[in-house]
């Protein structure tokens, strides 16, 4: 079998790519290891920037999450026991964010690829990208006990931080910048309104806390806890308790409860590969690289790479032009390391750290004075928020 592109990877970012490329008339195959109920089973990001949007809107995916989104034009950094607004609409001359999860933007973008009739293999095992360094390049999979083989002119490595793609590159050719954090968030969802109209990102003596939602009807909260806590142990009376111990009073009395229907455990990391290209094997999203939640990017910048990566692949295809390919990994990496180094200081500015020193203490309380007394320091932050252009 022949395609023009394979994309490995059946997330956000396969799925957006590929559904850019029908509409361009580029042939394109997606192949995912998981089924596609598992992949609508994971609860992920929550914050589109505005540039996923018009993304979504391109790829001709966009009417639910216009219809059923929440555009947000602020939310609040909860410290002292008050809330402090960042004004994003107001700051930014007009711009927002927008609500929707992560899972409907997937459950969508899969929808309009089943209606175009572009294929998607599910459940395919040991996938592999072959020859992406020569002028063939091929992809092999097992579906059913047998092996097949479909050749392409190029390889989009989609498959998220513990993909195939990444591995597939020889060590001598990538090189890797990492940081681990030394705690993890402990989000839950639940059929319960929540505590605010807009998010609230809390800084406590206790640890970090985020009230965020999916719906009117629908919340994710989130808590900073230690790597190596159980959820076992988290139960959610246990859970409920101490979110509201860590936001202010006024928030904490309109916490309503119920029973959560997912609750997890996620470890924090920043990690970048560099480069994104290798020769005919593209890496998109987080198989190159994976932000920390608290600046809500790692889904944006998914949506970015692949604005780059379309770009360079329609300009090969139309004007027989190369140069949106070679510029490729230069134009993702230089708005990666961007949001990279933004959602490193949201994150060092709202979390409790175990071997903070009385220094670092003072440090984090005058950023945060200073955030929610200048307005040209709230200007770099909501500018940041919203999303740099692309
Ligand atoms: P994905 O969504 O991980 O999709 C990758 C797909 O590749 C498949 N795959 C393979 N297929 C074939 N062969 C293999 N060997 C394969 N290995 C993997 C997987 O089954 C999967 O379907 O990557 P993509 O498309 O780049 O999208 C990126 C986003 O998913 C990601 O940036 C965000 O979800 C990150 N993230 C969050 N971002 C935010 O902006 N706000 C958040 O609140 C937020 N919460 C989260 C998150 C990521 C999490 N992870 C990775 C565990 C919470 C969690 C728990
Ligand atoms: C979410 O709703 O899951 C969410 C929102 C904002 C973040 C992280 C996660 O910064």
């Amino acid at each position: 079998m022949r395609t023009q592109v394979v994309i490995i990877g059946s997330g956000p970012s396969g799925l957006l790519l590929g559904q850019l490329l029908t509409l361009a008339g580029i042939d394109n195959l997606v192949l995912d290891r998981a089924s596609k109920d598992h992949i609508l089973g994971r609860v992920r990001a929550g914050v589109l920037e505005e540039g996923t949007v018009r993304l979504m809107d391109e790829a001709q995916s966009g009417a639910r999450m216009h219809a059923e989104g929440l555009p947000h034009d602020g939310f609040s950094l909860a410290f002292d026991g008050r809330d402090h607004r960042i004004d994003l609409h107001g700051l930014t001359g007009g711009k927002r964010v927008l609500i929707y999860g992560q899972t409907e933007l997937t459950r969508d973008l899969m929808d309009h690829r089943e209606q175009s009739g572009a294929s998607s293999i599910y459940e395919a095992g040991n996938v592999k990208p072959n020859d992406f360094d020569g002028h063939r390049p091929y992809v092999t999979y097992e579906k059913d006990g047998v092996t097949h083989r479909i050749d392409c002119d190029f390889i989009a490595g989609c498959d998220g931080f513990h993909g195939v793609s990444r591995k597939s590159v020889p060590e001598r050719a990538i090189r890797a910048f990492e940081k681990v954090y030394p705690f993890g968030w402990l989000g839950i969802l639940a059929d319960v309104p929540p505590v605010d109209h807009e998010l609230v990102y809390a800084n406590h003596p206790r640890g970090f806390a985020l009230c965020s939602m999916r719906s009117l009807t629908r919340s994710r909260y989130y808590i900073q806890c230690p790597l190596d806590e159980k959820l076992a142990d988290w139960d959610d009376e246990r859970f409920w308790d101490e979110l509201r111990r860590r936001l202010p009073a006024h928030h904490a009395e309109r916490v309503v409860t119920g029973p959560s229907f997912e609750k997890s455990i996620a470890p924090l990391r920043s990690f970048v590969a560099e480069p994104m290209r290798f020769n005919r094997l593209f890496l998109v999203g987080d198989a190159a690289h994976i932000v920390p939640p608290t600046g809500a990017k790692g889904l944006n910048l998914a949506a970015s790479d692949v604005h780059y990566l379309f770009e360079g692949l329609h300009e090969h295809y139309q004007d027989r032009s190369n140069a949106g390919l070679d510029a490729y990994s230069g134009r993702a990496l230089g708005r990666v390391w961007k949001a990279v180094r933004f959602s490193w200081w949201m994150t060092t500015m709202l979390h409790r750290f175990p071997e903070t020193s009385d220094f670092d203490q003072k440090i984090q309380e005058a950023e945060l004075d200073y955030l929610t007394h200048s307005r040209a320091a709230a200007m770099a932050l909501a500018e940041n928020y919203v999303g740099l252009p692309f």
